[in-house]
């Protein structure tokens, strides 16, 4: 059987990372993809480099031509910039929309059974441009946000109990942005909600607020410390999560932005959702049962996807 094929557009530091976390998983060979001469050359070459050391046969090649993804099975876009300290993620929307037009034209015409992964920000309005501009289907085009978001939830509560990071599991739901929502009821320790765990005098209700306030800010808390970039180690490890799902045909229950179709109440958007992640892609939205303040909350990250949704139609007439 011939090897699967990964093609990661952006060779930046995500890009990078992702090329070697699907080198050393053996998921297949990768192509890495840049509009910078020479970058995504030097990094497959120093890559491939490391096969004999790590034990791996993937092929890694740079190039800065689309012509070579094709037929790739899995697509992870990180073309684009990222933030500096001060940024929001909203603020790149300009630069990065023009982006994705490049990278949607590429895989429309040379990759169009790829699953596609988006990672560029702002993510819910770029991966809706992104599945624009390719004209995939909506199952195959899903953005990544919500298994980072929900690492960092869930980092924060190992170390707050005291326990594994494989015993904690979380969920942050809706736009990845300020507004996201790290619901409190649906993560535990091993299946103990957190709430009962704050009963139980594990921990505070105040203690509890503050992790979730931290999740959210958890990206610009690394952008503070890098000052010359963004995180990548956990954004590039999350979408790999999500690639292994679709290669292996896991069907992993995973949050990612994905397209509502009148789920939640949005329709024709991407928002932070549970979906289950098989070789059809995207092959179910689930709808959790979500409290009044979750759902509220959900309701303000919707509207600021909407927000960004419109600025997009705005630039770009064809999205109108
Ligand atoms: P960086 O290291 O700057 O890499 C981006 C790469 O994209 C660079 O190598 C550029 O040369 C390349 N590039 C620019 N324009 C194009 C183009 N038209 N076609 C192909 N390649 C191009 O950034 P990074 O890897 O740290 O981050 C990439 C993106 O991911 C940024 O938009 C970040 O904001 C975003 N990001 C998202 C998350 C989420 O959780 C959604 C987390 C972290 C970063």
């Amino acid at each position: 059987m011939a090897r699967k094929k990964i093609a990661l557009i952006g060779a930046g530091n995500i890009g990078g990372t992702l090329a070697h976390l699907a080198a050393q998983k053996e998921l297949g060979d990768v192509v890495l993809f840049d509009i910078a001469e020479g970058v995504p050359q030097g990094k497959a070459l120093d890559l491939s480099q490391c096969g004999p050391v790590e034990g791996f046969d993937a092929q890694i090649t740079g190039t800065n031509d689309y012509a070579d993804i094709a037929g790739a099975d899995v697509i992870i876009v990180t073309a684009g910039v990222p933030r500096k300290p001060g940024m929001s993620r909203d603020d790149l929307l300009g630069i990065n929309l023009k982006v994705m037009k490049s990278v949607g034209e590429g895989i429309k015409t040379h990759a169009p059974d790829a699953f596609v992964i988006c990672i560029t920000n702002p993510l819910d309005a770029m991966v809706w441009a992104l599945r624009e501009f390719s004209g995939l289907p909506h199952n195959k085009v899903v953005g990544m946000a919500g298994v980072l978001d929900s690492a960092r939830f869930s980092t924060f509560l190992a170390w707050e109990f005291g326990v594994s990071v494989r015993d904690v599991t979380s969920f942050v739901l809706g736009g990845h942005g300020d507004t996201m929502v790290p619901v409190v009821e649906y993560s535990t320790v091993k299946g103990i909600p957190v709430p009962d765990l704050i009963k139980m005098g594990k921990s505070t209700q105040e203690r509890i607020d503050a992790i979730v306030k931290r999740t959210a800010g958890g990206g610009g808390e690394v952008v503070a410390l890098l000052k010359t970039g963004s995180a990548f180690y956990a954004p590039a490890a999350s979408a790999i999560a999500m690639a292994e799902s679709y290669l292996l045909d896991q069907k992993r229950v995973l949050p990612c932005a994905a397209y509502l179709d009148g789920q939640y109440g949005v329709d024709g958007m991407y928002v932070g959702v549970p979906v289950k992640i098989g070789a059809d892609g995207v092959e179910e939205v689930i709808e959790i049962a979500l409290n009044d303040t979750a759902k509220a909350g959900l309701q303000v990250s919707i509207d600021a996807v909407k927000e960004l949704v419109a600025a997009c139609k705005g630039i770009d007439e064809t999205l109108a």
